[in-house]
This record gives C-alpha cells, structure tokens and sequence, in this order.
C-alpha cells in the first residue's frame, strides 16, 4: 500500500535536518519570548540567560523550565507574547478551578495547530473521501476544535458532533456511513457498547478508524475497542498548553506517537532533579513549542512520564516517537477526560466547613469512570439523621462539581473513620489500571 502524509516532506525529513531546523527555529523563538513577555524574560534574567546563550537545540538545557504553577500565577495575559488584537482564539484546560490555564492562538497557530491533527487523520488512514465523526467535546476543551480543524484540512467530511447524545452519534455514524471516529477512548469503548446492545456486529458498522486520546488507556482497551468497532484504533497525545491534540500521534506501526517535532521540541527530565536524561530513559516529559507566537512554552513541564525514541519507523516518518505516558510525576487525576487535581477537592471541603480527611476512589463501570470521593463528618457538622446526611451529600457534591466541572457521588463517612497515614496520605484510590 502507498504510504500516505499529510505534509510528507516535513514529516519524512532526515533527522540532521529537522535538528536544524528546530535549532533555527529555537534562536528565534527564545528571541520573540524576552521580547515579549515580561515574566518569561525574569525567569531567564534569574537564571543568567540571554538570547544570546542560545544558539541552538544543543543550548535548549540553559533555559528555565515553566510549570503549570508559573501558568496560574500569570493567568491570564502573563505569558501572552503577542497583542491581543492578533489572537483570534482562547481554548483552555478541560475542569474548572478557579484559575484554569488559558491559551491563546493567533490565526497562524490555529493553522499549525490544525496541520498537526490533520497530520494525525492522514496516519490513521484518512483523506478527503472519508467521514469523519468527531465526538470530543467542542467549546473551551481543546479536542472538538482540534480534530474538526484537522478533518476539515484533510478535506473529510466533517461531523462536528461533540460529545454526548450516544443515540445521535450512532444515528449519524450510520446515515452518513462515517468512516473515522474522533473521541476519547472511554467514549469510544461506550459507543461500541452501545452499539453492541442494539444488535450490531463490526461488519455492520461503517468505521474504519478511530482517532482516541486526552486520556490513559490500555493496549488491551484498545484491542476491545478495536474489535467491538471492527476498526484500527489510532492514539493521539496534547495538551492544552501547547496546543491541544496533535503534539503527537500514531501511525500504522502503532508503537508509540510521532512527535511534531517541526513545531514541539522534545526533552525527558528527571522529575525530581531536572537533568536532562538520554533517549531511552523514562522520565517527564518536557516541551518547547517552536513556532507558537500567542502563547509559545519554553521548556514546559508536562508532568507526563514516558519514554523517547528513535528507532526507524516502517511508516517513514522520522519524527521520535514517544510511549503512551505511563504515569504523572504530579497528582492530576484525569477522570471522565476531566483534569482533576486532590487539591480542588481539599479547598472545596475546607471552603464548606469540613476537614480535610477525605479519599478519592475512581472505579470503571461500563467503560465509564466512577468518582466518589468518601469525607469524614466532623463534630460541628454532624447530623444523626438520614435525611440530614443525605442534604449534606447533596449539596457538597453540587461545590465540587462547581470546581471541577464533573459530577462526584459524595459520601459522609462518621468521624475519624478514614484511616489516617504515618506518612503521605493516601488521597487517591485509583482502581481503572490505565497503564499497562
Ligand atoms: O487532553 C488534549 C487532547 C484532546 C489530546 C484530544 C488528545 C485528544 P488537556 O485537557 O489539557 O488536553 O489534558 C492534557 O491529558 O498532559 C496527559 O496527561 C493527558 N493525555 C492527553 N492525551 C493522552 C493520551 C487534552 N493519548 C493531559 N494518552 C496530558 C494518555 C493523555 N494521556
């Protein structure tokens, strides 16, 4: 079979001269950042580095990291390096603290930005005679705009369905005989369900691929899905930050997902010390957007743990590969594709009068997430009635549904009943088993 690209000479360009171009593309960019943005250009004065410094990838290790803390303290125009009658966009992260990471896109980053997941379509087999559903969330989450920009650059024809309303979904799939499938994997594996529950076998269901990513899932998710669906399930990897989905993306091979490494350049760090570590190593995962202007990254901290890698690829792309991340060197939790970080939680039962003696359990029932979070009761807030309990559970679930965006089932537990650690608390049950 012909092997097809999106934009094949970038994509199957010699590695001297991708790190070549990264490098020009690095001078200018760390150039445009002390330019513009204030805070970027204290964080470098801090650590003795001028543009100057930079005169290529090889220096990249001079530069300050930027963390998603440094995002919250400039929210929301800190690190912005352009005006804002340029930017066009705002997309941000999917959960709602009080200060969410907002970012910002000029025309030419939204078009690079779409080239990226467009790149991810053509890998996945598509092009301009295919149907291409798309059922991430549209709106503020990155992954609806992301692939519907993508689709529609390939050509597909685009369903821009958002997600939800599973019985729509199938409607349309079937009608319009689309042939691509664009949502997270837990949505994929419901759909594929459902589909099941009403009586249809693979061969009857028009699918062909699937594009799923914003979350962990499993090679053995993947193989249910892939069969459910009678398709090749592709993954896909982003984040809000440097764009959404696109920073990288499987291909045929489906050993792990090329990095766009024209706009993302890559490092994996050691999460406790910060050195750089060799390829192979498993480690954080650490991005410089290349080309970004609204809102261009140095050196940000993803917090994804995973491995880098070489090794030629029988696609022909020469873009590293990255693995499924493995884990978080941080506490995020990523529940129904909503970001959730233990420490919402802890400020909403603070906020609400409660201790802060509390645990997270998250389950998979029916390919969806279950969240409970278990509170203890404390002496003020103690009621002996169900009906009191029952009130209580009701409205502590509504605050932290306020700040996180989803839906917990809250259960007060009596005083004192959460067992208390000797060391780090555990917060978090986490029984899905994301990572294989
Ligand atoms: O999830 C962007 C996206 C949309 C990616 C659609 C792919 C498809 P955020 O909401 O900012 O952005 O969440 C980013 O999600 O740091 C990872 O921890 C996790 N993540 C994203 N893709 C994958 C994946 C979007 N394929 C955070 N596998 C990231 C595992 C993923 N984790």
């Amino acid at each position: 079979m012909e092997k097809r690209y999106f934009q094949k000479e970038i994509e199957t360009m010699p590695v001297e001269q991708i790190k070549k171009l990264q490098s020009e593309k690095l001078v200018k960019q760390v150039k445009h950042v002390y330019e513009n943005v204030a805070y970027y250009r204290d964080l470098m004065d801090k650590k003795g580095v001028t543009p100057d410094d930079i005169k290529g990838i090889e220096d990249l290790h001079k530069l300050p990291f930027l963390t998603k803390s440094d995002l919250r303290d400039a929210y929301p125009y800190g690190l912005l390096a352009k005006p804002l009658e340029d930017c066009v966009r705002i997309q941000s992260t999917s959960g709602t603290t009080g200060k969410r990471v907002v970012a910002f896109y000029t025309q030419h980053d939204i078009d690079l930005w779409e080239d990226c997941c467009a790149r991810a379509i053509v890998a996945a087999g598509g092009s301009k005679s295919d149907v291409c559903q798309v059922a991430y969330g549209y709106g503020l989450f990155t992954g609806g705009p992301g692939l519907n920009g993508g689709s529609h650059k390939v050509g597909c024809l685009t369903l821009p369905m958002s997600s939800g309303f599973t019985e729509r979904q199938i409607m349309f799939m079937n009608d319009l005989k689309a042939t691509i499938l664009c949502c997270t994997p837990s949505y994929a594996a419901y759909i594929g369900e459902t589909l099941k529950e009403m009586g249809y076998t693979p061969d009857q269901i028009p699918l062909k691929a699937g594009i799923f990513g914003a979350e962990p899932w499993t090679q053995e998710m993947r193989r249910n899905i892939e069969e459910t669906l009678g398709i090749k399930a592709y993954d896909i990897y982003g984040l809000t930050e440097t764009s959404g989905p696109g920073v990288s993306f499987e291909c045929e091979e489906q050993t792990g997902m090329h990095i766009n490494e024209d706009h993302f350049l890559a490092e994996i760090i050691d999460p406790e010390t910060g050195e750089v570590l060799p390829e192979g190593s498993k480690g954080e995962l650490v991005f410089t957007s290349l080309d970004k202007e609204a809102f261009p990254l140095l050196r940000y901290r993803t917090r994804d743990i995973c491995v880098l890698s070489r090794k030629k690829c029988s696609c022909g792309r020469t873009f590293i590969k990255m693995s499924k991340p493995m884990g978080r060197s941080d506490d995020m939790l990523i529940i129904r594709g909503v970001n959730v970080f233990p420490s919402q939680i802890e400020t909403v039962l603070l906020k609400e009068g409660y201790q802060p003696n509390y645990q997270i359990v998250v389950d998979r029932a029916n390919n969806t997430d279950t969240f409970e979070v278990n509170v203890e009761l404390n002496t003020e807030k103690f009621t002996d009635t169900v009906s009191g309990v029952t009130a209580m559970e009701k409205s502590l679930a509504e605050a932290l549904k306020t700040m996180l965006g989803i839906n917990p089932k809250v259960n007060l537990v009596p005083p004192k009943s959460i067992v208390r650690s000797e060391g780090k608390a555990v917060r978090v049950i986490d029984k899905r088993n994301l990572h294989d």
